[in-house]
């Protein structure tokens, strides 16, 4: 049977388990997209259309590939907006599939924007479909590359979506994708050096959350009898109420970075960034990488050994293999839990107190302290915005289950809570979903509010108003960082709460601290009917929390 190429795009994504495709008109393919019955999830603007099917992508760890539409061609006025989501999927590795109208032949060479190099330099894979025959080619493809090796963004440009082709010539069947195993020899040898190691550390990465490993890095870190820091998109990779965890981030996980002498690095690039933690003294350190792709080994530090793999074949491979070596009793117990609690306790005393805190404005971490205290660890979502929510959550925020908490951004843009949010909220209906921002990310997302209310999605959106950007470091104000653009209309001129209580959210206003807990149980009480909330929290500015530990 003859169809044209959308309807083709249309049929081989619900083939691929796809459920639903978020997007921002136009693009040339939805109109099939509508026909054959695919959902839409359309959102408020471009950027907003990739994020909501990258956080979708990350929140089941590629196990449901998020899919995203969004404007292209001669016409790219889409696409140049949504070049900022996908620059930051493929910044952060994730694994969502952009479909866009792609220039015709025959127009190509007329624009200042360079359509086709943008695409290119923000995907795995970028696919011009010359030929409507070889769409099942093309689609093949996509899903491979999105569901094997490192994550990242997949773009198709379809420059005739109504070019016609045989469906029947070249019949379509999913994709599986495929893992592959570390080599044993190099097993043996990291098992070895692990074995002669003095005060080794577990060093873990978002990669352990997408080979789903979090099982396995529990047992090889008991098993090894090492402790486990993880980065901050691993955030709940390991559960951190377990003797072992040492931390994302805070005094304690640079004690533990600076006094390790083997580092096992395991589903981390190991990348130096902003957001992430160097390996200080690493030339008299063993640095042992383990990652699914070699581009990353050697890269940051003289790489000791690698095992190149997926992260749950690596990590059982370990495990069998130390058990070997040592009879099955692993690595001698010592005093490591003993000293990690004592490390964490000593270290995390300040946040404590600050989140036991009675003081007007309201401290942030009273906020925190509040969702600690109304959400069920197992039964929510939780995320950061860029500023100080990011640096004071990842220091604190007990998280027990991978993705109970998204940690995001290897560079992180302002507004991509909501988005995550959403995500999290359409594929767990059932779990609490709350968005905690500052003011910059929630002007990012204003326009996007919309579509939880539009799609009946219970998320809450809790907002830490302490009346200006606080950013990085000590604030942009005063004798902060950046003090000539710090001043925006400040919570003590405008009321939030009035402003989106109009859109239909269920929104508060909240000064005392002892109403954090009750205003964010209204606020989830809201959720489960299907309404959206917004509180804003009158906070301090408090720029306190866990650095970043330095290479040196
Ligand atoms: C898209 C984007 N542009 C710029 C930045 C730089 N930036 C990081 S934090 C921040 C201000 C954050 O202020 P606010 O939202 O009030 O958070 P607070 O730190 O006060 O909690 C800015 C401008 C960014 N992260 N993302
Ligand atoms: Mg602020």
């Amino acid at each position: 049977m003859t169809i044209d190429v959308a309807t083709g795009i249309a049929r081989i994504i619900k083939q691929e388990g796809v459920e639903w495709v978020s997007t921002f008109p136009v693009c040339r393919v939805n109109n099939a997209l509508g026909r054959e019955g695919v959902p839409f999830v359309m959102m408020r603007d471009d950027r907003y259309a990739v994020a909501l099917a990258d956080a979708f992508s990350r929140i089941n760890a590629g196990s449901k590939i998020g899919v995203c539409t969004f404007q292209g061609g001669v016409n790219a006025a889409g696409l140049q907006v949504a070049y900022a989501g996908m620059a930051q999927a493929y910044e952060d590795g994730s694994p969502v599939l952009c479909i866009t109208d792609g220039v015709p032949i025959g127009a190509t060479e007329n624009s200042q924007f360079d359509v086709t190099a943008s695409l290119k330099s923000v995907s795995k894979w970028y696919g011009y479909l010359d030929k409507p025959e070889r769409l099942p080619e093309f689609m093949r493809r996509a899903f491979t590359m999105l569901r094997s090796g490192s994550p990242g963004p997949v773009v198709l440009a379809i420059p005739d979506p109504d070019g016609q082709y045989d469906e029947m010539a070249d019949p379509y069947h999913p994709v599986q994708g495929w893992k592959s195993a570390p080599n044993p020899d190099d097993v043996d040898s990291v098992v070895d050096l692990l074995l002669k190691a003095q005060a080794p550390l577990i060093y873990a990465g978002e990669g352990v959350i997408y080979a789903g490993a979090s099982a396995e890095l529990k047992e090889f870190a008991e098993l090894a009898n090492t402790p486990v820091v993880t980065t901050l998109k691993a955030k709940g990779a390991f559960p951190e109420n377990h003797p072992l965890f040492v931390g994302v981030r805070g005094d304690q996980v640079n004690e533990y970075l600076n006094k390790s002498d083997l580092i096992l690095a395991v589903g981390s690039s190991l990348s130096p960034g902003r957001f992430a933690h160097g390996i200080p003294n690493a030339v008299n350190k063993t640095i042992i990488h383990c990652n699914v792709d070699e581009i990353h080994i050697n890269k940051a530090y003289p790489t000791a050994a690698a095992l190149i793999g997926d992260a749950r074949f690596t990590l059982q491979a370990l495990v069998k293999q130390l058990s070997n070596k040592t009879s099955g009793g692993g690595r001698p117990p010592g005093n490591v839990a003993v000293e990690v609690k004592s490390a964490r306790d000593g270290a995390m005393g300040k946040y404590r107190e600050a989140m036991a805190s009675n003081d007007m404005p309201i401290n942030p971490y009273r906020v925190y302290a509040g969702l600690m205290e109304v959400l069920d660890p197992h039964n929510s979502f939780v995320t950061h915005e860029s500023g100080n929510t990011r640096d004071q959550l990842s220091t604190v925020y007990d998280t027990l289950v991978p993705r109970g908490f998204l940690g995001w951004g290897n560079v992180s843009s302002l507004g991509f809570s909501l988005a995550a949010t959403l995500a999290a909220k359409i594929s767990f209906p059932q779990k609490s979903c709350i968005a905690v921002t500052g003011e910059a990310g929630l002007g990012y997302m204003m326009g996007n509010l919309e579509v939880a209310l539009r799609q009946q999605l219970g998320i809450t959106v809790v907002h830490v108003s302490n009346g200006g950007f606080a950013g990085y470091g000590p604030g942009f104000w005063g004798d902060g960082h950046d003090p000539f653009t710090h001043r925006v209309i400040g919570n003590d001129e405008i009321d939030m709460s009035q402003v989106i209580g109009s859109l239909g959210y269920h929104a508060e206003r909240v000064t005392a601290p002892s109403e954090v807990g009750a205003a964010l149980k209204r606020a989830l009480a809201a959720n489960e009917t299907g309404q959206p909330a917004y509180i804003e929290f009158i906070c301090s500015q408090y720029p306190i929390y866990g650095g970043w530990v330095g290479r040196s």
